[in-house]
């Protein structure tokens, strides 16, 4: 490994022992960066490396609110800016028990990346809280929002930091800290993506990360295998916002759903998963997965979700969580034939899954790449929102498409150019990176 990239790693293993999931994404992305750190010396002189590992700042605070009960309770808030050499800083709200520093800061460190991908101009950031909005009453969870926008209010803006959703923070939970964002400061502007239709939001973003995880795969099976979703068995993990329209899609370019899953467990539906009924458990009822056999008597509910890798499919999409694919899934995935596996959560593949995917010739995309649909229709929401018009869900659908489309075609030329063709981890890293590089050189430093 270079020993610049070597300093820069062991610098964060020294000052970071504990954030394992923040070293887990910093131990892959920085070696991509070899080629970028060869070819351009500026990036050692001013230190680029290490400022852009190290987030802008960190933004901590308590969040007290009051129960049903009557009772406060007392929950950690977080937001990290990470990098804004190219855009504010942008990026979801994570509320879910595990979320610490750790897990947002590598959250942060992939957004600066899959942001740079979309080609809009979007820095990086990420938050969220320890709250976990499982088996909370509506007015909790307002509660919450507001005494969370309390304090974030003061660091964010639509043209400083435009936080959106991710795991726990759909569209209510936008809604609630929009909401209070504007009692807070009188203003009404575009300062949170993947607001409701009726103030602000945009047509498509609900389903665009899973729509564009899609149009990508379509796109990477289409080059790198002559091959297309038609008639292929696909498993999609997680059953959220990511999983559901990945879901629809894959339905809609001719494959077949036959697993998804929950943090309790997975479905099995080998005729293909009813996704109409998945939605009512899921979206409507917030219920879980395993409510699906009481009335799909043909499907079969397994607890534990990493059992879902286990069955034989050709295509996989992780759509859950960090580190819910590890090697021994791989391994069962490659020996049951898996043609590609297109990651539609945040770091979902481990190290040694990543690899095995790799080195047997998966076509394996990183979330950073395969993902950014989400944050690309969030980009056009704050484009929008500029221009105050609302454009047609056509519109939106199409430029999602290409965006989606042409981070593919990136990512695939600069693996080619690195000389690992067809390796979209290498591609998206060193493309993601360049942009923001550059930028950050130009900028001086700051
Ligand atoms: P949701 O909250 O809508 O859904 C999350 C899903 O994953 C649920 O089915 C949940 O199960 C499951 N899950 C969450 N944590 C765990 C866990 N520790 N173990 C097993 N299952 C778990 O979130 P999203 O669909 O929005 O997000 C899913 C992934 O996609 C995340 O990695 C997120 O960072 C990423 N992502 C999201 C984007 C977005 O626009 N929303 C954009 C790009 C990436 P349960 O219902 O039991 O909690
Ligand atoms: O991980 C992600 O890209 C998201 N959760 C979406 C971020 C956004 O700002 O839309």
């Amino acid at each position: 490994m270079n020993a610049y990239i070597e300093k820069v790693l062991n610098g964060l293993k020294e000052r970071y022992p504990d954030q394992k999931e923040f070293l887990q994404a910093a131990e892959e992305i920085l070696p991509s960066l070899e080629g970028a750190v060869e070819a351009n010396p500026l990036i050692e002189r001013d230190n680029i490396l290490e400022r852009f590992v190290e987030p802008d700042r960190i933004i901590k605070f308590r969040v007290a609110w009051v129960d049903d009960q009557g009772k406060v309770q007392v929950n950690r808030g977080y937001r990290i800016q990470a990098n804004n050499a190219i855009g504010p800083y942008k990026g979801g709200l994570r509320f879910h028990k595990s979320v610490n520093e750790s897990v947002l800061k590598f959250l942060a460190l992939e957004q600066i990346l899959k942001n740079s991908l979309t080609g809009l101009p979007m820095g990086g950031g990420k938050g969220g809280s320890n709250f976990d909005p499982h088996g909370k009453s509506d007015g909790e969870v307002m509660r919450f929002c507001q005494a969370f926008m309390q304090e974030l209010y003061r660091h964010v803006g639509p043209d400083i930091d435009v936080p959106a959703g991710d795991i726990g923070v759909g569209a209510r939970e936008v809604g609630y800290l929009y909401g209070e964002y504007k009692r807070l400061t009188g203003r009404y502007e575009g300062v949170l993506t993947g607001k409701g239709l009726s103030f602000g939001g945009s047509l498509i973003r609900t389903q665009a990360t899973g729509y564009g995880l899609c149009y990508f795969a379509a796109k990477a099976l289409e080059v790198m295998r002559g091959d297309s979703f038609k008639g292929k068995k696909v498993l999609v993990s997680g059953s959220g916002n990511v999983a559901i329209f990945a879901a629809e899609k894959v339905t809609q370019l001719g494959g077949t759903v036959i697993a998804m899953s929950d943090s309790s467990g997975y479905v099995y539906d080998p005729k293909g998963i009813d996704l109409d009924l998945v939605k009512e458990i899921k979206l409507n009822r917030r219920g879980r997965i395993s409510e699906y056999v009481e009335v799909r008597k043909e499907a079969k509910f397994e607890q534990g979700c990493a059992g879902i890798w286990k069955l034989k499919c050709d295509i996989a999409l992780p759509c859950a969580t960090q580190n819910e694919l590890d090697g021994e899934a791989a391994k069962a995935l490659i020996a049951n034939g898996v043609i590609g596996c297109f990651e539609g959560a945040n770091m979902p593949c481990t190290p040694e899954a990543q690899k095995l995917f790799i080195e047997k010739g998966v076509i394996y995309s990183p979330g950073k790449a395969s993902n950014a649909g989400g944050v690309a229709v969030s980009g056009l929401e704050m484009s929008q929102n500029s221009l105050r018009l609302s454009w047609s869900a056509e519109e939106v659908d199409e430029r999602l498409k290409g965006i989606m489309e042409g981070i593919f075609a990136n990512c695939y030329a600069t693996s080619e150019e690195l000389g690992e063709k067809g390796n979209l981890l290498l591609g998206a890293n060193a493309y993601g990176f360049k942009k923001v590089a550059e930028a950050m050189i130009a900028q001086g430093v700051y």
